[in-house]
């Protein structure tokens, strides 16, 4: 694949941009080489600067569940932007998608939006510790959400392809408040709550974990902490910045029957747009300003062009509920397809799977945590990304990634992928 563009334009993005990239995932430090450069997608496509088309199996990072380009979306987008793109005053959109948000998912009352997940996960933390008048949040090894201090010590994703899960720059101030539990132990939960129990404002979880690869809770993980939690006043936080509106419309809440005190939202309720969300039980919500002392504001929270946008893929998830049922068969299709390519080449490895969220290990299994997540290996990874990647299909460029599914996916591109997987499996094992 010929990419002449992509690579200057490279060259040029790392003289004016850090590593060349506005978010450090997409730099391909995981799996080596240079990154596309995308010009336009569409469906289930993208198309780089070079011309080359590849099957999407990023949607960026979550939010094109329907696929990139959905007409309804981009006239609502197109026809809200005549009318100004942001006025920084109340507007029907909000209260639209408001209203739509807290009739559909159960426990959220109240929500506010913001203008990403990482706003959307400070602004939750904040409120839990003014709520409870409490410092500590246990979060867990391999869980990532968003760059705030608090959460960058020992994070997945982004965070992860720099080799040093923590980051310089945040304080041993914010750092001693900020307690790593293991993902799927909740023994490590309790000892973290018996050794400071009157002062944990928080427990944070993606309810499933998207940002170490995919890892589903076990059976009784999620109940367990909704019990740990109300034993000990703490505010369960789940971070559906990636689940939700993707594992069912209600989110994991639904698929788990689990109902958290608060929930952060992102990614599909943007529809691509920058949207951030927190919500959950009134009396938790009351404290956030201007009705309680918890302060959080933002510019551009709620303009017309992300409401527009969110409402609108919303809407149409709402009222097309088989899109679901369309993306498990197809999820269920790649997942067969790739674990039998894998099986029949001898290769050892871990498949998870949660509606379209697929995180493929390449390592003894089961895979329920960071430390087995971290097992993987990652040059296999690498030569495996860059096989697919030159026959077509562009697959999340790290490990600590999940596959994110879009309903464009037609039949005809999951058999493409399938053989691409499998030419690129043949090809690696036979240089081995
Ligand atoms: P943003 O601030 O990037 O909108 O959302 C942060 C966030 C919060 N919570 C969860 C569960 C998330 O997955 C994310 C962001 N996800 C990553 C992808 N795994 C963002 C990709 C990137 O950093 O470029």
């Amino acid at each position: 694949m010929e990419n002449t563009n992509s690579k200057a334009l490279f060259e040029r993005a790392q003289k004016v941009i850090p590593g060349g990239v506005n978010s450090p995932v997409r730099a391909f430090n995981s799996v080596g080489g240079s990154p596309v450069f995308i010009k336009r997608a569409e469906g289930a496509y993208l198309f780089d600067e070079d011309g080359n088309k590849y099957i999407d199996f990023i949607g960026s990072w979550g939010p094109m569940l329907l696929g990139h380009a959905d007409p309804d979306i981009v006239d609502a987008v197109r026809e809200t932007a005549l009318g100004s793109t942001s006025f920084g005053a109340p507007t029907k959109l909000e209260v639209e998608m408001a209203e739509l948000i807290t009739s559909s998912v159960q426990g959220i009352d109240k929500i506010r939006m913001v203008n990403s997940g990482t706003e959307a996960t400070m602004s939750a933390i904040r409120v839990a510790r003014g709520f409870t008048d409490k410092n500590k949040i246990i979060k867990f090894k391999g869980c990532y959400h968003g760059h705030g201090d608090s959460f960058l010590i020992e994070a997945g994703s982004g965070a992860l392809t720099m080799g040093q899960p923590s980051s310089p720059g945040v304080t041993e101030g914010t750092a001693k408040d900020t307690l790593n539990a293991d993902y799927n132990d909740i023994n490590s939960v309790k000892e973290l709550v018996e050794a400071n129990s009157d002062d944990i404002a928080a427990i944070i979880l993606e309810p499933v974990a998207g940002n170490m690869g995919c890892i589903p809770p076990v059976n009784g993980f999620l109940q367990d902490l909704r019990a740990l939690s109300d034993e000990h006043n703490i505010v369960l936080i789940f971070d559906e910045v990636m689940t939700g509106f993707r594992v069912d419309f209600e989110g994991a809440q639904k698929v788990y029957g689990v109902t958290a005190d608060l929930v952060t939202y992102g990614k599909i309720i943007g529809a691509g747009l920058p949207v951030g969300a927190y919500g959950g039980k009134k009396e938790i919500m009351e404290y956030v300003a201007p009705t309680g002392p918890v302060y959080q504001a933002g510019t551009l929270s709620g303009n017309p062009l992300a409401m527009a946008a969110g409402l609108t893929m919303l809407n149409k998830l709402k009222n097309n509920p088989d899109v679901y049922e369309d993306l498990e068969r197809k999820s269920a299709r790649i997942a067969e397809g790739m674990t039998k390519t894998l099986e029949a080449h001898g290769i050892t490895f871990s498949a998870n799977r949660v509606g379209s969220m697929i995180g493929l290990f390449y390592c003894e299994g089961p895979v329920t945590s960071f430390a087995d997540a971290n097992r993987t290996d990652k040059e296999l990874f690498s030569k495996i990304f860059h096989g697919m990647l030159k026959r077509g299909v562009y697959l999340p460029p790290s490990p600590f990634e999940a596959f994110f599914l879009s309903n464009a996916l037609s039949d005809d591109d999951i058999e493409l992928t399938l053989n691409a997987f499998e030419e690129t499996i043949e090809e690696i094992s036979i240089k081995n």
